[in-house]
C-alpha cells in the first residue's frame, strides 16, 4: 500500500498525529510537506478534495479530514482499537474534542483587530481554554490510572491531545500563556509521558 500523507512542514496536530501513529508504527509513507506555493497550486488541481488540508493518498486515492485519516493510520499502525468498539468510540470522541478545541480557537486566532484579538486571546486562556482543558482532564481521570486516553495503552487520541496541548501551551500563540496546563495535573503529566516515548523523542529529533 502506497501512503502519502500531505501537509505543510509544521508539527501541527491534524497532521502529526497520523505521522507519528505510522513512524511508531514501523508503517513506511511519503511525509510529504508541500511549500505555500505548492500548497497554493494544489488547492486548484483536485489535491484536496475540500480545499483543506491535510489529506492521505492510498494508493493515488485520497483520503480528507483530520479524524478520518488518524482512524486510518491508527489502524494500520496498532495505535486504533481494532476489536474493542466502545474503545474505538471513546479515541474517536477524543479526536472530535481535539477539533472542537481547535475550533474554539479559531476565531480568537483569526481576529485581524489587534485590540479586539488580545481581548479575544485573554477570554481564551482564562475561560474558554480551561473549560475544554478541564473535560480533557476528565477524560484521564475516568480512565483510571493508566496515564493514557483509552485504554491500557497509547493510541492515536494520546497523540491528538498531545500535539494539540503543546500548541495551546506552548508559548508559540500570542495572548496564550506557556502555563495554561498548569492547573490540569493529568494532562500535564500526560503530556510529558508521551513526549518521553522513545519513538516520538526520535521522531522529534528527526524533525
Ligand atoms: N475539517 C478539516 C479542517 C482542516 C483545516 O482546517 N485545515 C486547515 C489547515 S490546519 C486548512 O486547510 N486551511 C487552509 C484553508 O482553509 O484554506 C479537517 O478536519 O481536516
Amino acid at each position: 500500500m502506497e501512503l502519502r500523507l500531505i501537509y505543510p512542514d509544521i508539527p501541527f496536530w491534524r497532521a502529526e498525529t497520523s505521522r507519528l501513529a505510522l513512524f511508531i508504527g514501523g508503517i513506511e509513507f511519503e511525509d510529504l510537506r508541500p511549500s505555500r506555493e505548492e500548497i497554493a497550486k494544489m488547492k486548484t488541481d483536485g489535491t484536496f478534495p475540500f480545499g483543506q488540508f491535510p489529506v492521505l493518498q492510498v494508493d493515488g486515492k485520497t483520503i480528507a479530514q483530520t479524524g478520518a485519516i488518524a482512524r486510518f493510520c491508527g489502524k494500520l499502525s496498532g495505535l486504533y482499537p481494532s476489536k474493542d468498539e466502545f474503545a474505538a468510540a471513546k479515541v474517536d470522541e477524543v479526536i472530535d474534542l481535539a477539533t472542537d478545541i481547535n475550533n474554539q480557537m479559531r476565531p480568537a486566532l483569526r481576529e485581524k483587530d489587534p485590540k479586539l484579538r488580545i481581548e479575544m486571546r485573554r477570554e481564551l486562556s482564562k475561560t474558554i481554554l480551561p473549560r475544554w482543558l478541564g473535560f480533557l482532564e476528565k477524560l484521564l481521570q475516568d480512565n483510571g490510572d493508566t496515564g493514557f486516553f483509552v485504554g491500557h495503552s497509547i493510541s492515536v487520541a494520546d497523540l491528538a491531545v498531545w500535539r494539540l496541548c503543546a500548541w495551546i501551551s506552548g508559548g508559540i500563540i500570542d495572548g496564550l500563556p506557556v502555563g495554561l496546563l498548569d492547573g490540569f495535573p493529568l494532562l500535564s503529566v500526560h503530556q510529558s509521558q508521551i513526549s518521553n516515548l522513545p519513538k516520538v523523542v526520535e521522531w522529534i529529533k528527526k524533525h
